[in-house]
């Protein structure tokens, strides 16, 4: 966080000149026309027939008609923010990309989180992968990092994608359900196709619900090549660590926060950059000579992998932060195209075939989207660096390209535009060897299927580890279908025999003994079972504290929103102390109140209410303080709703702070004994509080909050 920094750095040189901005400014027809009524359309007396001349009405409605385009197969719904990327040191040993060796740059960024299989409307808080997609506007031209906030994908082949997506999305006979994956023809797939195992526990732990786009991880996932300026090459993976760490909500609380404030995630990300609050990510690399390809146990081509961070370090090289939030959510969120095949000199592909598929799908996908291949002249598309070339014309051409020549090699128009040699930034692809048969096959190395799974799942903390069992149960008691049911059971077991029978039996079934061969028969073709098959677990490392989110960073508590639950006559002393204190390190105060409007302390002095209990739920809070003031404790008492909303919050494990007859009110909530919680703070200071509440949650308390009933 970087309070310092001016509020949104320069405009990006792609967006300046498009901007239209009409305060001051008369209404006018698309046509420059000056409008004196857009009331009333031209009739044929007062109540009479509207005339078809009328032009104004006709304009209006024609582009009131075609508002919409279609919104992306997959990641419909996100949210978007400006920033810039800065590099700490050359990256000269490994890469020539000017974003990796020149330290003086601050490259223009525009990022984009989503969720993958929800419509456009839908809740941000769905159990889910986020997408973590990064345009970088380099000098060179433009470079996508299109990454999600797992390090692994669900799939190891292109072509498998859209049976992938199809699964996952609403069902297609009702179209339901929307934006769960929750559902027979998910699980009918993820139990047939046992590469997705790996991805799909990433989706069951924690991380699949972030309490924040600011609190979660990014990968690119696929690995990569560096190139320096000798053209040697170096593979890569990328990865983004935030500065506030890793952390989620329960999946109570994402249930319960769906329905109080779909646009949770979405409304944080604005909040925060407008309040100068700006989010910061570290840019690191796991660098692998080329030598040590196939140094490792699993294959480097092979998506459904991670390197653990014990056998390759991450590396960080650079920040990112997003300072500026979009001046409008059409033109540039929604109208945004990643291409993971923008990349640099300097950058380079492998032949992982889930990126050579996407190499192909992302160009493709957005003409039925954004209706034109000259969707890169849209502003927020444009590369900052200049386009000069021979393509021309089509549907929204939106330059006048000048000259007699649009042909290379030409005399006529001087040789221009002119061909880059490599020395001067022309762009060459890594000339790989490959001397190969063409064969429609997966290669016997990615057949481990089980392996990191099981190391994922044996990385985690004991609360994580029941939070992973009970989204298993949660996701498997929504199907219908014993034989899938059954299916996942012998697969979950077969990734922790513990984990599959804990699951068996909070949905009342049992692990069975076998499956293979109903698989088998289900996946049809002979020649193809042996490249689904998984192979058997391996254990190449026990563990690995990366994948845990109890080692995040846990030392700051800013943007944490704390509810202040305050009646007229709430005590003063202790109110203004702690706000004080929260608001120093950067947490924002919220008051809660009985009523809207102002609230009387017991010093006789109005205070802005932030919002009536009945506006709001705890669930989108992080913590909790209750002042004393016996007039105000009264007040609290009258409404259920306080009550519930204390409860919850000890339900999911947050910090809560009383002070005077703030406690009165804690124990008539009746909760269990909290006198050993460390995250019960009562008549204490406000470090203690603050402590508390940058531990993100007391996991501690978990037993305990299974008596909860809210
Ligand atoms: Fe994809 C969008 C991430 C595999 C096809 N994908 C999309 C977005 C993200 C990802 C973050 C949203 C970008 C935005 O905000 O506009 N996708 C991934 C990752 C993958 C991956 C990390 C694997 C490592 N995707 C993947 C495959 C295919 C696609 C294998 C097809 C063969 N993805 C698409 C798409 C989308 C897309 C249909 C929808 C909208 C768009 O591209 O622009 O083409």
């Amino acid at each position: 966080m970087n309070k310092k920094e001016p509020k949104g750095t320069a405009k990006s040189k792609q967006l300046k000149n498009f901007e239209v901005d009409g305060s001051g400014q008369p209404l006018t027809t698309r046509q420059g026309l000056k409008v004196n009524d857009t009331n009333n359309s031209l009739k044929a007396g007062e109540r009479g027939p509207t005339i078809i001349e009328d032009f104004l009405l006709r304009e209006k409605i024609h582009n009131f008609d075609h508002e919409r385009i279609p919104e992306r197969i997959v990641h419909a719904r996100g949210s978007g923010a400006h920033g810039y990327f800065e590099l700490y040191e050359s990256m000269e040993e490994y890469s020539k990309a000017g974003i990796f060796t020149d330290t003086s740059r601050k490259t223009p960024v525009f990022v984009r989180f989503s969720t993958v299989a929800g419509s456009k409307g839908s809740t941000d808080l769905a159990r889910d992968v986020r997408g973590f997609a990064v345009k970088f506007y380099t000098e060179e031209g433009t470079w996508d990092l299109v990454g999600n906030n797992m390090p692994i994908f669900f799939i190891q082949d292109a072509m498998k994608f859209p049976d992938l997506i199809h699964s996952v999305k609403p069902e297609p006979n009702n179209e339901i359900p929307q934006a769960a994956s929750a559902h027979d023809t998910f699980y009918d797939f993820v139990s047939l196709t046992t590469e997705t195992l790996h991805n799909h526990i990433w989706v069951m732990s924690d991380r699949g619900i972030p309490r924040s786009f600011r609190m979660m991880e990014g990968f690119g996932i696929h690995t990569f090549r560096l190139i320096n300026k000798k053209g040697e090459a170096h593979f890569v993976k990328f990865h983004w660590k935030p500065k506030l760490g890793v952390h989620s909500v329960t999946w109570d609380e994402a249930v319960k926060i769906s329905g109080a404030d779909s646009d949770f995630h979405r409304r944080d990300l604005w909040n925060a950059i407008e309040s100068g609050q700006y989010p910061e990510w570290e840019l690191g690399i796991q660098v692998v000579p080329e030598k040590d390809e196939h140094k490792f146990d699993f294959d480097l081509l092979d998506p459904t992998k991670l390197i653990p961070e014990e056998m390759v370090p991450v590396k960080l090289i650079g920040k990112m932060v997003l300072n500026r939030n979009p001046e409008n959510f059409f033109a540039e969120t929604e109208q945004v195209a990643f291409l993971p095949g923008n990349i640099v000199p300097g950058i380079d592909f492998t032949n992982d075939p889930l990126l050579q598929g996407r190499l192909f799908s992302y160009r493709d996908t957005q003409l039925s989207r954004l209706g034109s291949h000259n969707f890169h002249q849209i502003p927020i598309n444009r590369p900052v660096s200049e386009v000069h070339n021979n393509q021309r014309d089509g549907h929204m051409q939106m330059e006048i390209p000048k000259g007699q020549t649009a042909y290379f090699p030409n005399t006529l128009g001087g040789g221009c535009p002119y061909l880059s040699k490599v020395s001067e930034g022309g762009f060459e692809s890594y000339q790989e060897r490959i001397d190969a048969h063409k064969i429609r096959t997966r290669s016997s190395s990615f057949s481990d299927h089980f392996s990191q799974p099981a190391l994922f799942y044996r990385s985690l903390a004991e609360w994580e580890k029941s939070h992973v069992a009970d989204a298993y149960a949660f996701e498997l008691g929504k199907c219908n279908h014993d034989p899938i049911k059954e299916r996942m059971l012998w697969l979950i077991s077969k990734i922790d025999t513990d984990l599959g029978k804990t699951v068996a039996k909070k949905i009342g079934m049992k692990v069975p003994k076998s499956i293979e061969k109903p698989i088998n028969q289900a996946i049809g073709a002979d020649a193809s079972i042996k490249d689904h098959q998984p192979g058997d677990k391996k254990n190449y490392l026990d563990s690995s504290s990366a994948l845990s989110q109890a080692n995040t960073v846990f030392d700051g508590i800013a943007t944490r929103q704390i509810a202040f639950l305050v009646g007229d006559g709430f005590e003063m002393k202790s109110f203004d102390k702690m706000k004080k204190a929260l608001e120093k390190d950067n947490a924002v105060v919220k008051l809660i109140a009985p009523h809207g409007g102002k609230v009387m302390c017991d010093q006789n002095m109005e205070h802005d209410v932030d919002a009536s209990i009945m506006t709001t739920e705890s669930v989108l809070f992080d913590a909790v303080f209750i002042p004393g003031g016996k007039k105000s404790i009264e007040a609290l008492s009258k409404d259920s709703k306080f009550s519930k909303f204390v409860k919850e919050a000890y339900k999911h494990c947050k910090a809560i702070a009383v002070h005077n007859e703030g406690k009165e009110f804690l124990d008539k909530t009746g909760l269990a004994d909290y006198n050993n919680d460390k995250a019960i703070i009562v008549d204490g200071g406000t470090e203690k509080f603050i402590r508390a509440i940058a531990r993100h949650r007391n996991w501690d308390r978990m037993p305990a909050t299974m008596e909860i009933a809210v």
